[in-house]
Parts: structure tokens; C-alpha cells; sequence
């Protein structure tokens, strides 16, 4: 029930820019790989508003992780959310879905629009400082199947998003800087081909979150 009013206020600021093709967006020149990037797809005052949601109404949660024997925390909290029985696992860490909240299914509608797809669910990170980071991997659990299509979307602080080739050391990193409002879209073969990491940096930094809408074909 706390959620009726506000989201009323959201989706009234929302329609208004629900139109997209004036939008700013780059289609990146990468060799085996399908990467666009629409720097600002949400509004800055969009923007403000969900960052500010999104860091209080999240289930935020510190994974661990095993290194060399050892329990360690990931660097960046994390939450899970999606369709009932969407379940994910990445790291070894197993994620079963929480349910999708009002501001999540905007959000979610919104990429929608754009993707002219459905999304079953949404990975969430929050990294807190320069300190929180994710190292390099590819998204190509198996539960995302062949062409994992990935819909990342960002607030708050940029941070550095890097891309190196898994196979020909020639091709030069990739790098872009991840802005207050903007999405990234990964498909194709993308994750067959390349990995990315948000870099640690020593530069002050506001917090930052990331969505990546995923879609996921339960394999158990
Ligand atoms: O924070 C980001 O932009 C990337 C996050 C990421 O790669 C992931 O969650 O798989
Ligand atoms: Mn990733």
C-alpha cells in the first residue's frame, strides 16, 4: 500500500517521455559483438528519482563468495528480482527471486519498450563507493541461453565499464563510461566473445546502481 501514491507521481512524470526517437545513441563498432549505448535513455529528473528509490525499497544483500578456501564479500551488494520460480545461479552463489516492486515493473516497462521484448527478470547492483567493482566475466550462464540479450541500465555515480576480447589479445580494450540515466544493450555474441568488468577506482565516488534485465529459462 505505501507504494500506490508514489508510484501514481512516477508513472504521471514517466508518460511524458515515453517517445524515443529523439534519443542520443551510439552503436558501437566492436568485432564480434553487438553493443549499443544510449547515454541518457532516462531523464536526469527520472534518473534522481529512481536512484533514490531504488537505493531505500531494494532488498539489498552482501553475498560471500569462496576464495582460495576462504569466505570473502563480494565487492557490491546485490538483489534478485523476477517472475516466481526465475531462479539464477552466478559465482555459485544460487538467487531466488524476489517479487518485482511498483518502481521495478516502471523500470522494466520502460526497457521493454525499447527491447520490444519481454524480461522475466532483473539483477541488481549497488556499489557504494570506488571500492565496490565487478571483475572480469561474461553473462553466459547457460540459463541465458545461446545469445544471452542483456538491458543494463544505470544511476548515480559513472564508473568505467571495460570489455577485452577472450580470444584475439591483438583487439584493443573497449571502454565507455556508464552515465546517470543510460542503458547499454549487449547481444548477439557478445558474451560468447568478449568479457567486462566495472574496474575498482581510487577517485571519489558517488554511489552507483546497475539493473541488468535478463532473460531466463529455468534449467531445473
Ligand atoms: O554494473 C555494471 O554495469 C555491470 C554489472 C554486471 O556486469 C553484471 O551484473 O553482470
Ligand atoms: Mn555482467
Amino acid at each position: 500500500m505505501k507504494y500506490d501514491t508514489d508510484t501514481q507521481l512516477s508513472l504521471n512524470l514517466w508518460q511524458q517521455s515515453a517517445h524515443t526517437p529523439h534519443l542520443q545513441v551510439e552503436q558501437l563498432s566492436v568485432p564480434d559483438a553487438e553493443i549499443i549505448f544510449y547515454p541518457s535513455y532516462f531523464t536526469v529528473e527520472e534518473s534522481n528519482e529512481i536512484l533514490q528509490r531504488l537505493f531505500t525499497e531494494v532488498n539489498w544483500q552482501q553475498d560471500k563468495i569462496k576464495c582460495y578456501g576462504k569466505e570473502i564479500n563480494l565487492p557490491r551488494l546485490t538483489a534478485w528480482y523476477g517472475d516466481a520460480g526465475k531462479c539464477y545461479t552466478y559465482s555459485k552463489i544460487k538467487m531466488n527471486p524476489i517479487s518485482w516492486t511498483p518502481v521495478l515493473l516502471l523500470i522494466k516497462k520502460r526497457v521493454e519498450e525499447i527491447a520490444q521484448l519481454s524480461f522475466n527478470s532483473v539483477l541488481l547492483n549497488l556499489y557504494r563507493d570506488g571500492k565496490d567493482s565487478v571483475s572480469w566475466h561474461s553473462d553466459d550462464e547457460p540459463e541465458l541461453g545461446k545469445y544471452p540479450i542483456i538491458y543494463s541500465i544505470s544511476f548515480g555515480g559513472q564508473r568505467k565499464f571495460q570489455l577485452r576480447h577472450k580470444f584475439d589479445n591483438k583487439l584493443k580494450k573497449v571502454e565507455l563510461v556508464l552515465t546517470h540515466g543510460s542503458l547499454l544493450i549487449m547481444k548477439g555474441k557478445t558474451q560468447e566473445y568478449w568479457q567486462h568488468q566495472i574496474p575498482k577506482t581510487s577517485k571519489s565516488m558517488m554511489p552507483r546502481i546497475n539493473l541488468t534485465f535478463r532473460m531466463i529459462n529455468c534449467l531445473t
